[in-house]
């Protein structure tokens, strides 16, 4: 078959299961990137999530043998919720980022490769194929921009005209020579509103992010979050949209073309003292279907006792205390002590007082004693 009318079948195909955007690149090397990920490096700014393997993530060819092109797809996600939680006065939510709404995008996404890969093999059953989608080596940004999907922004995002940059990113290495399609221009011109809006200062210039500064990241740790960047969570229990809902590009984009990516509010705003108790079980039943719960509960239970300090609830008192005084992890007991300082009142003290006398961890006696120090008597 004639390689040009088969990229155009597969475009037609793509539309046809779901796939919001697709584009084709080389499979060259990604040169420019490599030095960014070794700059990255250098500088400490990377998150510890990607591949740490520099060479695999910018050739192709150490991932498919010969490869010939890439297939870069998007499929974008709803920015708003249809519908919304019962709010009763004084109940306090936590919020899980847009990406985390629905059933896991990893499966969506790879679903819609697995039905690519099924209809190329049929029109060339000698064709080799290895697609990927966030865990694998690529950088699905990096391969989008090359494969003309959308530019890269200076939130770091690809962000396609169509969509705004709510969209979803995988891609396929073939071994088929395809013909690659255009970048796109970059659009953000003078525009900063999303450097502005990053509430740690994360993006330290335009494109380029310090991820251990970054409140998507943050979220998503299993130890203590430093100090500086707690009151940064507001109340964050997964993930982080600021920059993104800053962007212009974004204004009025909201695609629900995808039954999967349909929210739950009550799922992905939850109640947050609920999370403080809740068991293994009850998570992975509530939780275990959105790719914010990849790290476990005990950064969204850490999280969500941030998030309680930020409100100042102190309806959340006597919760938070028996998170102090009984929960094993310590990271969860020294958290607690925090947040009760933040909140105050003479029962946080004495209770603080209590903790302080009896506790044998370092690390949470520190927090015991934060807690004591930031207390403000009501
Ligand atoms: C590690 C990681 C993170 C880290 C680090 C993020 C980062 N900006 O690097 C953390 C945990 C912070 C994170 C957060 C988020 N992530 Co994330 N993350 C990844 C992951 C696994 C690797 C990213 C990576 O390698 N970064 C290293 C940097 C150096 O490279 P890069 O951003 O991939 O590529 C760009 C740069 O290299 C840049 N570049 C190269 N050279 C040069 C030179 C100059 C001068 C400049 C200006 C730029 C530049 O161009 C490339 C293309 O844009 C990818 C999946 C994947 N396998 O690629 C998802 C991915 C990037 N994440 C994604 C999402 C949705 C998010 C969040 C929006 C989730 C949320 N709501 O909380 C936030 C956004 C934060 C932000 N502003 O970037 C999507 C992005 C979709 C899109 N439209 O862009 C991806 C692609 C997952 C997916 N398959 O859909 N993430
Ligand atoms: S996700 Fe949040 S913290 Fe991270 S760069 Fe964007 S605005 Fe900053
Ligand atoms: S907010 Fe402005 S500068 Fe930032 S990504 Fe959007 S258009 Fe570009």
């Amino acid at each position: 078959m004639n390689i040009n009318q088969l990229k155009e079948e597969i475009i037609q195909y793509s539309k046809s299961i779901g796939i919001d955007k697709i584009g084709f690149t080389t499979a060259a090397t990604f040169d420019e990137l490599k030095n960014r990920l070794l700059r990255q490096q250098e500088l400490g700014y990377q998150s510890g999530f990607e591949e740490q393997d520099i060479e695999k993530r910018v050739d192709p060819a150490r991932l498919l043998e010969e490869p010939r092109s890439i297939i870069a797809i998007a499929l974008a996600y709803p920015s708003k919720m249809n519908g919304r939680v019962e709010s009763k006065k004084g109940e306090r939510r936590g919020i899980f980022c847009r990406a985390s709404w629905g059933l896991d995008y990893h499966h969506i996404v790879r679903d819609r490769l697995n039905k690519l890969e099924e209809f190329i093999v049929s029109k060339v059953p000698e064709a080799r194929l290895k697609s990927m989608v966030d865990t694998g080596e690529l950088s699905d940004r990096a391969v989008a921009e090359r494969a003309g999907i959308g530019w890269s922004g200076k939130n770091c995002a690809i962000i396609t005209p169509e969509f705004g940059s709510y969209v979803y990113l995988g891609e396929m290495i073939t071994n088929l020579p395809f013909a690659p399609d255009e970048p796109m221009e970059d659009r953000c011109g003078e525009c900063r509103k999303c450097l502005d809006a990053c509430p740690t200062g994360a993006l330290v210039q335009g494109g380029q992010i310090n991820a251990k500064r970054c409140v998507a990241f943050l979220t998503q740790t299993k130890d203590f979050v430093p100090d500086e960047f707690r009151e940064k969570l507001g109340n964050r229990i997964y993930g982080c949209d600021s920059c993104q809902t800053a962007c212009p590009e974004n204004k009025g984009k909201n695609f629900h073309f995808h039954e999967e990516m349909e929210a739950d509010p009550e799922t992905v705003k939850p109640l947050l003292k609920p999370l403080l108790r809740i068991s293994n079980r009850e998570f992975k039943e509530k939780y275990g279907s959105l790719s914010g719960s990849w790290r476990g509960k005990k950064p969204i239970q850490r999280n969500a006792v941030i998030a309680l300090a930020h409100f100042k609830d102190d309806t959340a008192i006597e919760e938070l205390t028996y998170v102090m005084n009984e929960d094993p992890r310590p990271v969860l007991r020294g958290t607690a002590a925090w947040a009760l300082g933040k909140i105050g009142g003479s029962i946080a003290e004495e209770e603080l007082q209590r903790a302080q006398s009896v506790e044998k961890d370092a690390e949470v006696l520190k927090e015991i004693e934060k807690g004591l120090s930031l207390l403000v008597k009501k």
